[in-house]
């Protein structure tokens, strides 16, 4: 990417001034006086889309007039943030907003505060797709994300008395939502069911019932490329025509019940994360965004074309497949080609798979989706027939490429036997030009395991793209202060586009001056994170303590569990004096993390980690020493402003199980030190910044593999590590269940019985590496230099570089002219 300075703002701070009064005048309809802080919100929300609005007018043009193909991210989830500041940030705009809305008697940080947070994912993966949506505008690539505007967002996450997590709705949209464009005009019908009957021999589908998706459109502002992509969420409206034959034949509600339900499709986001549920509503939901999508595309690249020559959509625009939400993509492309334009079938694969790429994010293979048959008939039955004859194909073609009758029988998209089922991401892999993994380990792990044989008869389809995540939001709106000191130590700015800039901080590492900075910097992020903290969640934070930070979804193979059992290890050394209190480092440990409702395992979790945290924070023994705080909800705006505090960060999944991770590259960039296995992208963070600066512990792949093959006993760790024997006897024995046996009796008995995630094999590793991290610690400078060569070396981990990757391996396609 080539570097930008910081765009200037269009307006001046008076201006600004007039044109938020002039909203809250003929939009909010309120004077400046009776204005509340959401008022000046929506206010300055749409005089800001206003400034964005040519951009995004001509970049729309450009996108279709252009000779450049365009990159459509087709994505169950994408997970925003607030848009208002990072809006602002790319219009130069960050401190006229700040003069104009304290000119007129605000609070700016309370005025952002006023913006509810667009929920429309789970974790990872969707935040994913936001960050590469904001690089692709900021590298002025022509693309759209499609999407789901759920009208429920991923649950509001609150604790009750016993620490047990309750989920609330998320009604996002009962809030004023001045970023979301409505459009009528360019809606699309997606139908369901029905049957697929014989017509001058052909197959034509005769759907039961359609629903309107309507498009509602954001805007995603380039930082400093002039540019303005589109992000386009389908949400689900019924017909208004309803059955008249049914309104006269019985009764009213009967009749306009179907126009109920289609607008449940879009209704709600699955909250399961990397573990699919196969719900029937969830492939409508699937099927309901991809289609529109792909009629969309359409109709943008060809408009008002009767009969486009469709064998140049390839050319026109390459979809991205995030995970296999949304490979019913494929069969349904298929079935525009042949059905609605007549393509014979050899054409239509040909397009197809010109169109498709496929990432895989995960390593679980029982997190691949696959539906049954039998769902996908009934809901789509058309779909069904082009499956099946891909698989036949599909089939056809490995008969031709080996004689292993095995292999070829393992590689079946469409399973047989009673219950036979569509395998998504082996359908994603036939149909698509390109699988791609989300980090180095992942990526080989997925050719040497997952999709092994897929690998073997296609390696060039196979690539890899290392993750990234954008440094406009996750440097320089979570931590100015940060941002600040880099431009200083640099001497530019430019670093906020070209990331690998940052390695220019590693000779100040050794600039005693600067390393001072960089500790007030980290330290003043530290005192506004324990400000935070107590206004929001009333607790109080010490921040002359180590931040030891553990952010994520609630899985096991995480391991929370490995974190909590080491905290109460320590807990219980520090109040029976195995460790004298003199040499007690102190430490405030912060988790953050939801968990699917029905996984009852991290639900249990989680209410062992908030009664750790009550039994902890209320013992005399160990305060000052130790502190565990649990905020509840973590989200985007919560990792804003954790992030930038936190010194020590966690990324302790079992080795091989963890596809990728994006915290760990917000953390190592925002200056925390990283103690992790080597999975997923720990492994290219800790290379990068060089073994000495990254505390690893745990058993590796490798080590994993050959202690399932020997077979594991758990028993035998908790018997030979006394730390792990007493933090689990603890656990038992009722310490943090008012001294009830049964409370966790389900967690204990997995961990000594199964533990599938190894998380005791690698307790005494993890729990012995703690004296190294305190040692560290104990000496600031020498902690600091460490950390500035974490930000320095870590530039490799912007999105923006993702992007590129992507446009070089997979897409072929770069900038508007
Ligand atoms: C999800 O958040 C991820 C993978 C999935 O298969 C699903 Cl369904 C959701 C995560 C990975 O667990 C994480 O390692 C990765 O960094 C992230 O996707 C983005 O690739």
């Amino acid at each position: 990417m080539t570097e930008q300075t910081a765009p200037k703002s269009p307006v001046t701070t008076e201006q600004f001034i007039e044109e938020i009064k002039e909203q809250l005048k003929y939009n909010q309809g309120v004077t400046v006086e009776q204005a509340t802080d959401a008022d000046i919100y929506v206010a300055s929300s749409l005089a800001v889309r206003r400034h964005l609005m040519d951009s995004w007018t001509t970049t729309q043009k450009d996108t279709v007039e252009g000779n450049t193909k365009a990159v459509g991210y087709l994505s169950a989830e994408f997970l925003m943030g607030k848009q208002l500041r990072n809006a602002l940030l790319n219009l130069g705009m960050l401190s006229e907003f700040d003069d104009a809305v304290k000119a007129l008697g605000h609070d700016p940080q309370l005025v952002v505060d006023a913006e509810y947070e667009p929920g429309l994912g789970n974790g990872g993966l969707g935040r994913l797709a936001a960050c590469f949506i904001d690089s692709l505008a900021s590298l002025g690539v022509p693309a759209f994300g499609y999407g789901i505007q759920y009208k429920y967002g991923i649950f509001k996450q609150e604790f009750d008395a016993e620490g047990k997590q309750v989920e609330r709705p998320d009604y996002w949209l009962a809030n004023e939502e001045p970023w979301g464009h409505i459009d009528y005009n360019r809606s699309q019908k997606v139908s369901f069911g029905g049957s697929v009957v014989e017509e001058d021999g052909k197959k034509v589908w005769k759907p039961a019932w359609s629903v309107r998706a309507v498009p509602v459109d954001y805007m995603v502002p380039g930082y400093a490329s002039g540019r303005v992509n589109t992000l386009r969420l389908w949400s689900a409206k019924s017909y208004d025509e309803f059955d008249l034959l049914t309104f006269n034949k019985s009764e009213y509600l009967d009749a306009v019940k179907p126009q109920v339900e289609a607008e449940n499709i879009s209704k709600i986001l699955y909250p399961e994360d990397s573990t699919p549920q196969g719900k029937r509503l969830r492939l409508e939901q699937q099927y309901f965004f991809v289609a529109a999508s792909l009629h969309d595309a359409i109709r943008v690249f060809y408009p008002g074309q009767d009969k486009p020559d469709l064998t140049t959509f390839p050319n026109k625009i390459t979809f991205q497949l995030n995970d296999t939400h949304p490979v019913i993509g494929i069969p349904e492309l298929m079935r525009i080609l042949i059905d609605e334009y007549g393509y014979d079938w050899n054409t239509a694969w040909d397009i197809t798979t010109k169109t498709f790429n496929y990432t895989c994010h995960t390593l679980l293979p029982e997190a691949l989706e696959v539906w049954p048959v039998d769902l996908i008939s009934e809901l789509l039955p058309r779909h069904m027939q082009i499956i099946n004859e891909i698989n036949d194909h599909f089939l056809e073609e490995l008969k031709g490429l080996t004689r292993d009758k095995e292999r070829i029988n393992r590689m079946r998209i469409v399973t047989e036997g009673d219950y036979p089922q569509v395998r998504m991401a082996y359908l994603a892999t036939a149909g698509g030009s390109h699988v791609n993994g989300v980090a180095e380990l992942h990526s080989q792990l997925l050719k040497d395991v997952t999709l092994r044989d897929f690998s073997d008869l296609f390696p060039k389809k196979f690539t890899n793209v290392t993750n990234g995540v954008t440094p406009r939001r996750f440097i320089r709106l979570a931590n100015p202060r940060l941002s600040a000191l880099i431009t200083e130590g640099l001497g530019t700015d430019k670093w906020l586009s070209d990331l690998e800039l940052l390695q220019g901080l590693a000779p100040l590492a050794n600039d005693d001056e600067f390393v001072k900075k960089f500790a007030e910097v980290k330290h003043a992020n530290k005192v506004a994170f324990a400000n935070f903290a107590k206004d929001r969640y009333g607790f109080d934070a010490n921040p002359d303590t180590m931040f030891n930070t553990m952010v994520k979804r609630l899985h096991e193979y995480k391991r929370q569990s490995l974190k909590i059992l080491a905290l109460i290890a320590r807990y219980a050394a520090i109040k029976n004096g195995t460790i004298n209190a003199d040499d007690v480092l102190p430490r405030t440990v912060f988790f953050g993390a939801k968990a699917a409702p029905g996984y009852y395992m991290a639900k249990l979790t989680i209410q062992l980690i908030n009664n750790v945290a009550r039994v902890v924070n209320n013992d005399p023994d160990v305060k000052g020493k130790l502190a565990v705080h649990f905020p509840a909800n973590y989200n985007v705006r919560l990792a804003q402003h954790l992030i930038p505090a936190t010194e020590l960060d966690e990324q302790i999944s079992q080795a091989g199980k963890e596809a990728s991770g994006t915290g760990n590259m917000k953390f190592a960039l925002n200056g925390a030190l990283t103690v992790g296995t080597l999975d997923g992208a720990n492994v290219e963070i800790r290379e990068r910044v060089g073994a000495e600066n990254f505390f690893l512990f745990g058993m590796t792949v490798d080590e994993v593999d050959a202690l399932y093959e020997e077979g594991y006993n758990p028993a035998k760790y908790y018997e030979a590590d006394p730390r792990l024997k007493m933090a689990i006897d603890m656990i038992s024995n009722g310490t943090f269940s008012d001294g009830d046996r049964n409370t966790y009796a389900p967690l204990v008995a997995d961990w000594l019985t199964k533990d599938y995630f190894m998380t005791l094999a690698d307790f005494t590793s993890y729990a012995d590496i703690q004296y190294q991290i305190e040692d560290l610690y104990r000496n600031p400078m020498e902690w600091n230099r460490k950390a500035i060569l974490n930000v320095a070396n870590t530039g490799f981990f912007s999105s923006d570089r993702s992007m590129e990757d992507y446009l070089e391996r997979i897409w072929h396609t770069g900038p508007l002219a």
